[in-house]
């Protein structure tokens, strides 16, 4: 029988299991990225290991999250990171290279590879034909080491793709169609595979802007074929001998199939406070803009900058709105220098920022109070802009680039102006300079620590009986940025006591302090949510925050792929209710407690939760493999391979 694409490269790379679906298999990993939001509790967990240098064909460190260095918190993490780097024999992309995402499809994305990165978006190197995962930093810290990934053998869909994008129709709005389609939940162990006639109109930076936001659906990747025009995107990036050709078999086999016609897609438009909430452009024409943000792992590619700079050309940015412009890469923002476009971005009013993360992770450019503001990036979670009440839409640069110049949310057709055609350049600008290269005499760099850089944390051993509280109850689609916010907070990642203080400081802000006061007097604290908890991000801190607090149980109706396995990695118990409607039964100061929660997990047997004030027992049950459940019982992975 034929095979599809993800079947063919997970298969090439299986180290563990059989090729069964929905059986837990490990993979071999190619290459690894992490960026420095997570890349210093990676290096520290892969310090504590034991290991002393990397196994993969290429590992690569970016600074591209925390580039603002407000206080010496940051430096010394990029500091700590480099020499790391140059010890173990990884490759550090210095801040100002650009976003990991971006930088890693131009210069080192290889179709037919794995990587894993430590960023929910490393999905993007989908785009160039790649099997790439995000997942928490203990995860990629151990495939640096040469360990193998676990993951469940994914359900596969077939996307596809017929006809071409219309003018002023784009790959943010496929994706965002594909999001109408399969929402922010429900995806869990699902891998997407792009395919058909369509796929031939897309380019590379194209296909990745798709790839980047499987993310948002929680699928676990998505990939598209290495063909022809992945070639020639390759060769402009000076790396032709990195192609193979990549295809899925005529009689491959699907989960299932989505037909998905790019002829009809028009300009969509994410509506605030969810990627998944999306709506047709012209159903929100007219909306008052005051801030617009062009930029972000999503949306920096070459054509993107080109057509907002073609837009923006002899205008002015509309007096009512503050325009924001981060080029993903330096290699786009030194591609705009030496065609003069950024001269026209520069000279419509368009504030340009650094090639980093920026306004997308609420480092900068927060918005004014109530404020809205149309942003090219990926997530529009409530707050994550750095304004709590700020009203974030997701949409195309096009889109955006339209309203920084009317004020207002206008359809790009009826902007009278011919769609600017921006072709894939034949080169790209390739100026490798600013990453550091690891070389054999760099194995005794000694590591820099700054004051901030604490010892990764660890778990106890799970306990044999249970006695805990509930500390919070939660709604639907809590993500990662709700747990452990970013933004100002981000430059406390290497000091695990100070960011605990912050877990859910903006749902309920007086979470943490309790939760330390029950840890001090034996109690074990809990986590209630409905569905799909820990949407969003890789941050493992979402995990090891609060496992530093004392919890040692979320009880959802249903978990997202990469938190469920963050939340493993630190010994934190994912219980769902057996039935749904249990949720209902449990409220905020409930105590649950189970005698023997041990001893039933090591069974692989159901957990049961007596609710003290109702005297009601809860049965909750987990899908974890025997594996996963050894590594909770020894209070997650890091204990787990250093018993071994
Ligand atoms: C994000 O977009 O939320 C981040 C910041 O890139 C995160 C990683 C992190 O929290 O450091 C992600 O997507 O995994
Ligand atoms: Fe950076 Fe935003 Fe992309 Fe995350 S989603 S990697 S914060 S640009």
């Amino acid at each position: 029988m034929g095979k599809n694409i993800v079947e063919k490269v997970l298969q090439a790379h299986l180290k563990e299991g059989e090729y069964v679906p929905g059986k837990e298999i490990g993979i071999g990993i190619d290459q690894t990225l992490v960026q420095d939001a997570t890349g210093t509790m990676a290096f520290l967990q892969f310090e504590a290991l034991g290991l002393c240098e990397v196994k993969t064909d290429l590992s690569v460190v970016y600074i591209d999250h925390n580039t603002q260095q407000i206080g010496f918190e940051n430096s010394d993490d990029h500091l700590y990171l480099q020499s790391a780097a140059a010890r173990f024999g990884v490759v550090y992309s210095r801040a100002g290279n650009g976003i990991c995402h971006q930088v890693h499809l131009e210069r080192f994305g290889k179709p037919g590879t794995t990587l894993l990165g430590a960023d929910s978006h490393t999905t993007t190197g989908g785009g160039i034909g790649q099997i790439a995962i995000g997942a928490g930093g203990l995860d990629v810290a151990v495939a640096m080491g040469g360990g193998a990934f676990p993951l469940a053998c994914p359900r596969v869909y077939l996307v596809k793709l017929s006809g071409r994008l219309p003018d002023w129709a784009t790959a943010k709005d496929v994706v965002l169609k594909m999001l109408s389609t399969l929402s922010t939940k429900g995806n869990v162990g699902v891998m997407l595979e792009y395919g058909s006639e369509g796929v031939k109109t897309l380019s590379v930076p194209q296909r990745a802007t798709i790839t980047n936001m499987g993310a948002e659906m929680g699928v676990t990747t998505s990939i598209f074929p290495s063909d022809d025009i992945t070639r020639r995107f390759l060769k402009a990036q000076g790396r032709e001998k990195d192609w193979i050709e990549l295809s899925a078999d005529p009689d491959a086999k699907y989960d299932r199939v989505i037909d998905l016609d790019l002829s009809k897609i028009e300009p969509m438009v994410a509506t605030p406070h969810s990627p998944g909430n999306v709506k047709k452009l012209s159903e929100l024409e007219g909306m008052k803009v005051d801030q617009v943000c062009i930029g972000s792992c999503t949306n920096s590619s070459y054509k993107d900058m080109m057509t907002a700079a073609a837009i923006l050309k002899g205008r002015t940015v509309h007096p009512n709105v503050s325009l924001g412009i981060a080029p993903g890469s330096r290699q786009i923002l030194l591609m705009l220098a030496k065609s003069g476009a950024l001269s026209d971005l520069l000279g419509a009013g368009g504030r340009i920022m650094e090639s980093a993360c920026t306004f997308c992770i609420g480092n900068e450019f927060s918005p004014k109070s109530a404020g809205v503001s149309i942003r090219t990036s990926n997530r529009n979670f409530e707050g994550r802009s750095g304004t709590k009440d700020a009203q974030v839409y997701l949409a195309s640069p096009e889109v955006a680039a339209v309203a920084a110049m009317t004020g207002k949310l206008a359809d790009p057709r009826k902007f009278g102006m011919a769609y600017p055609k921006i072709e894939e350049p034949e080169a790209y600008l390739i100026d490798d300079s600013m990453f550091l290269f690891p070389k054999p005499e760099m194995k005794d760099t000694s590591i820099f620590r700054g004051p901030n850089i604490g010892e990764p944390p660890r778990s106890e051993k799970m306990v044999q009986s249970l006695r805990g509280e509930v500390m919070i109850k939660l709604g639907n689609n809590i993500t990662t940025d709700h747990i452990t916010p970013a933004g100002s907070r981000l430059k406390y990642r290497s000091n695990v006591p100070k960011y605990s203080e912050f877990v859910f400081e903006n749902v309920d802000a007086s979470f943490s302090k309790r939760c330390l006061k029950n840890k001090k007097q034996g109690m074990h604290n809990l986590i209630v949510a409905a569905e799909s908890y820990g949407q969003g991000s890789s941050r493992e801190h979402a995990s090891m925050c609060p496992m530093y607090l004392g919890v040692k149980a979320a009880v959802a109706k249903s978990f997202e792929r990469i938190h469920t396995a963050n939340l493993v990695n630190f010994g934190i118990m994912p219980l769902v209710f057996k039935n749904p409607a249990d949720y209902d039964k449990i409220e905020k100061g409930d105590r649950l407690s189970s005698d023997n929660w041990r001893d039933a997990v090591a069974a692989g047997k159901p957990v049961f939760l007596k609710n003290e004030r109702t005297g009601e027992s809860i049965e909750c049950t987990y899908a974890l493999s025997e594996a996963l459940r050894e590594m909770i019982l020894a209070g997650g992975l890091l204990n787990k391979i250093t018993s071994k």
